[in-house]
């Protein structure tokens, strides 16, 4: 963990760390930015070195994961290797639109972002994992904070959740606080577990908790193309995000617009980029359950993939 935190630190700080040791100026690297949840940081480290093992020079970039697909409209990133739907759908498809950004490649993973529960709380609150049947029970997740609302505990506000939207076009009992970091999330939930105390709060998969817990994702209104734009669809015709996220979302790589003509090759690489569902739980396991060091956890990785990773150098 702490690789990630100095990572991070760094990034705060408005420092960048390079690596590589090619010729190429610094602005020609490919600049990829380190975002906050674990399997991000091993893939960007892995993405990075397979770029550099394709001849290029790489940099690693503070970025505010809500905000980098603007940030990619300034030529201030070049590449994010883990765009999810259900986070950051709305913001990137905004900039392909815009002719910013392109969308350069979809993995094969299948991702899904949601509200989620450990099982014992279907104890407590029959009818789950409809979320009706939560709302109906809301007062069980109060906090001295919520009450007598119920407490979801969402991400960070930088990952683009519409959380409080959600709550709003639903008319749920629920008031959404945001956790600091992804890992205030898992010590609430290993606190919670081990004291049977109802919680509910934002998740997603592929990631390492449904190997440690059992449980399960509240399912929603039916995502469905304009729900979280326009308010006329959906059950209530007066908001939006009066539904779920997607349940099969993508996985997609964007890229900056003047990269494929800047930098042919790392951009042919880029397209043959592709993670399945384990490969990215399996990053973020490394790190957060067999606590190794990111870079350490990127290098695991690729001795385990070798083949895998080469076959994407041509
Ligand atoms: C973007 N995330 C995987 C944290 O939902």
């Amino acid at each position: 963990m702490q690789k990630i935190f100095s990572l991070l630190g760094a990034a705060a700080l408005g420092l960048t760390l390079s690596y590589g040791v090619g010729t190429a100026s610094a602005a020609d690297s490919i600049k990829i930015p380190l975002h906050n949840w674990t399997s991000q940081l091993v893939g960007a480290e892995i993405v990075g070195r397979i770029i550099q093992e394709s001849g290029s020079e790489v940099e690693y970039v503070p970025a505010d994961s809500g905000a980098v697909y603007e940030a990619m409209c300034e030529g201030d990133v070049d590449l994010v290797h883990e765009v999810w739907q259900g986070a950051f759908g709305v913001a990137f498809e905004k900039q392909v639109n815009a002719g910013c950004v392109i969308d350069a490649a979809t993995h094969d993973a299948k991702t899904r972002e949601e509200w989620w529960y450990p099982s014992y709380v279907e104890e407590v609150c029959p009818g789950l994992p409809d979320w009706k049947a939560l709302n109906a029970c809301a007062e069980k997740f109060a906090t001295a904070e919520t009450a007598p609302k119920g407490r979801f505990l969402g991400g960070p506000a930088e990952w683009l959740k519409g959380d409080d939207e959600r709550v709003h076009g639903l008319g749920m009992d629920f008031e959404v606080i945001n956790a600091g970091s992804a890992d205030a999330i898992w010590a609430e939930l290993a606190i919670a577990s081990e004291k049977k105390i109802p919680i509910v709060h934002f998740n997603w998969t592929p990631n390492f908790i449904e190997a440690l817990y059992d449980g399960k994702f509240v399912e929603f209104p039916e995502y469905f193309e304009g729900c979280r734009e326009d308010p006329s669809g959906g059950i209530n015709p007066e908001t939006t995000h009066d539904c779920g996220n997607p349940k099969d979302g993508y996985l997609k790589i964007g890229v900056w617009q003047g990269l494929p003509e800047k930098n042919p090759e790392a951009y042919a690489v880029i397209q043959r980029i592709n993670f399945t569902n384990l490969d990215i739980a399996v990053m973020s396991k490394l790190v957060d359950v067999d606590k190794m060091e990111v870079q350490d956890a990127a290098t695991k990785w690729m001795a385990d993939n070798d083949a895998k990773w080469r076959a994407w150098l041509n």
